[in-house]
């Protein structure tokens, strides 16, 4: 049954039960998650029907994961980022376009096609042993190239040297080994079909120009002839598909966005949805028109801030998803385990992929990774599978916390100083802490909202060590206003601040309990392409606003770190200035002028947090 999305509006405010959005957001205080989307609002749309209870049970299976394999394997494999000694400076899957190689002469790569080493139990095999739950393989990319059996266009792997169905090879051995199999398809890009028309301006630069005009290409031949036929194709084929992992929708109306989830939806009702089947950096929860299951974030990035709906984060093991052979920025085990805790923390999924070479086999390096970090997983799966986010509605600078009913788990990545962590906010009774990995019990001391736990006796873990905390609580009582750490530093957090989008402002609330000096300084993080990454902080001025004092704002680079969870992206620390704050009681911090900037694409400052670092004299 489908119905407008008027009164799906109603079930999506039910369901998110978070948001007071009005058509005057200008005029009143967004959170950043609302900011964030508010820029992408799709007109009126037609939703299947699903209860809430429906969409939950729906999506269980995938929110207990958290974990999966993405696969990107196809034709550009061959070429591993060189075509006739030129090497693309781009993701190696973009050859052809980057390259400009007319599809008469990529198309031969066919007749190269034989993969004698590609053996689906392997790669699934693989999978398990890292720690994957669900493997997600590229059907068709935006080349156009098919590796499944497609009645509907020669240019599949049927035609190729190697004469066999790749997508039902996986199928099966996912399905034997008990692994959930997804599908991605390149809806809207394909640079073999003469009509795929995308747009203009940047959109200009997706489509294949070399050999067609965009002038006579007509959109809908497309989709009636290939991409909606090839939909119903691996929607029919294969059994149960788990996953439909559409990619860059940017430029589809919303009829055409509708009638690809109709198909997906009628072939394949338990189905899950990517929110890149429209524009990839998402058409939004704010517009009530929910035509995607959960929501895809720029890859390779994600901060800060608590969605509160499904996510997933798609990362690289090293820098491109297809196969280049020069590519050896490979992420180890440890940024690994810290990109998919830090996910898992903040409630998302993670889809790391790997890239196999054109004889199928994946890179020694990827494989070395993703085993070790799978060793990890084993010791410590009860932290990661089955969890939800942290409670707290701020981040740490020792890890990430996920939970389980009358349990906590503390991710340490970096031990605190003098091996005491202090957990601020926690208001339940804390009746037992011990190391996961070996069950050594663990001292500490709970008084009101501190508890500190003394790691001096503790087992260090090369990756990370997690620290289970248990009280009686079914879910933990946690007090969500900010105030200082025993140490008496205050930390705002991007997800803890109110933020006025069109004023460039952000505000938070915190108590003072230790009257003193303090150093303010601003983390913020690089952003846009991996290979190139921007600072934006030097390119704005604003102030800060506190105590009654207005500071100029002018950041710059005083100190910089890697990211651990955004690998390519270094993470920013500039000094401000210091204040003295000399009564106890609450204030407020105003940061003016600077945009926020939470995502990879969007201008503005990628902020993290603030921090308040008292001066001892
Ligand atoms: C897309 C593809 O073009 C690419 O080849 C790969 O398959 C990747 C997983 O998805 O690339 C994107 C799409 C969106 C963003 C970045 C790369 N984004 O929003 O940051």
């Amino acid at each position: 049954m489908y119905f407008s999305y008027k009164n799906s509006a109603l079930c999506l405010v039910l369901f998110f039960g978070l948001f007071s959005y009005s058509i005057n957001a200008q005029t009143k205080s967004l959170s950043n998650l609302e900011a964030y989307y508010y820029q992408h609002t799709p007109s009126e749309v037609i939703l299947p029907f699903e209860t809430q209870e429906e969409y939950i049970d729906r999506m269980q299976w995938w929110k207990d994961a958290k974990y999966g394999m993405f696969i990107h394997w196809g034709l550009y494999s061959l070429l591993a980022g060189e075509h006739n000694g030129e090497i693309t400076p781009k993701i190696a899957e973009w050859i052809q376009n980057t390259l400009k190689i007319p599809l008469s002469e990529y198309k031969k790569l066919m007749r190269e096609f034989d993969p004698k080493n590609f053996n689906a139990d392997n790669w699934v095999s693989l999978a398990k042993a890292a720690g994957m739950k669900y493997i997600v393989l590229t059907s068709k990319h935006h080349d156009g190239f098919a590796l499944f059996d497609s009645k509907v266009s020669d240019y599949n792997i049927m035609h190729t040297a190697y004469q066999k169905d790749i997508v039902k090879a996986l199928k099966e051995a996912c399905k034997r080994q008990g692994l959930k199999f997804g599908l991605y398809y390149s809806h809207m890009i394909d640079w073999e079909h003469p009509d795929a028309y995308i747009g203009e301006g940047k959109l200009t630069e997706r489509m294949n120009t070399v050999d067609y005009d965009p002038k006579h290409m007509d959109r809908a031949t497309y989709l009636n002839e290939k991409s909606f036929p090839q939909l119903r194709e691996i929607l029919s084929n294969y059994g149960n598909i788990d996953i439909l992992w559409f990619d860059m929708g940017a430029g589809l109306s919303n009829d055409e966005i509708r009638k690809f989830v109709k198909i997906t939806r009628e072939l394949q009702p338990k189905i899950i949805i990517s929110s890149r089947i429209g524009d990839e950096v998402a058409p939004t929860i704010l517009n009530r028109a929910m035509l995607f299951d959960y929501f895809t974030p720029s890859d390779n990035y994600f901060t800060g801030d608590d969605l509160a709906m499904p996510w997933e984060m798609a990362g690289t093991t090293n820098s491109s998803w297809g196969y280049r052979k020069d590519d050896h920025e490979w992420r180890k085990a440890n940024l690994i385990i810290n990109s998919l805790i830090s996910t898992s923390s903040r409630n998302g999924n993670y889809l790391l992929n790997v890239g196999p070479d054109a004889t199928g086999n994946i890179p020694d390096e990827a494989i070395k990774n993703l085993l070790q970090a799978g060793k990890w997983l084993q010791k410590n799966s009860e932290a990661v599978y089955n969890t939800t986010g942290s409670p707290f509605p701020w981040n740490y600078d020792w890890g990430y916390v996920t939970q389980k009913p009358k349990t906590l788990y503390l991710n340490i990545f970096d031990f605190p100083k003098k091996n005491r962590l202090e957990l601020n906010g926690l208001l339940s009774k804390v009746t037992s802490i011990y190391t996961l990995a070996n069950g050594a019990s663990i001292d500490f001391e709970q008084t009101g909202r501190f508890l500190e736990i003394d790691l001096s006796k503790t087992h260090k873990d090369a990756i990370a060590t997690v620290v289970v905390v248990n009280f009686l609580e079914e879910r933990p009582l946690i007090s969500k206003d900010i105030s200082q750490s025993k140490d008496n530093t205050i930390r705002l957090d991007r997800i803890t601040s109110l933020y006025l989008k069109d004023e460039f402002q952000s505000s938070w609330t915190f108590k003072i309990n230790t009257p003193g000096t303090y150093r303010i300084q601003l983390v913020s993080n690089e952003k846009k392409r991996h290979s190139k990454p921007v600072w934006e902080g030097s390119l704005q001025k604003g102030s800060i606003r506190l105590a009654g004092k207005i500071i100029p704002v002018q950041l710059s680079r005083d100190s910089e770190k890697t990211n651990a969870s955004l690998f390519f992206y270094k993470e920013i620390t500039s000094i401000i200035d210091t204040i003295t704050l000399n009564k106890k009681g609450t204030y407020s911090l105003q940061l003016n002028g600077f945009q926020i900037g939470a995502g990879k694409w969007t201008n503005g400052l990628g902020l993290d947090r603030i921090e308040l670092l008292p001066i001892v004299n």
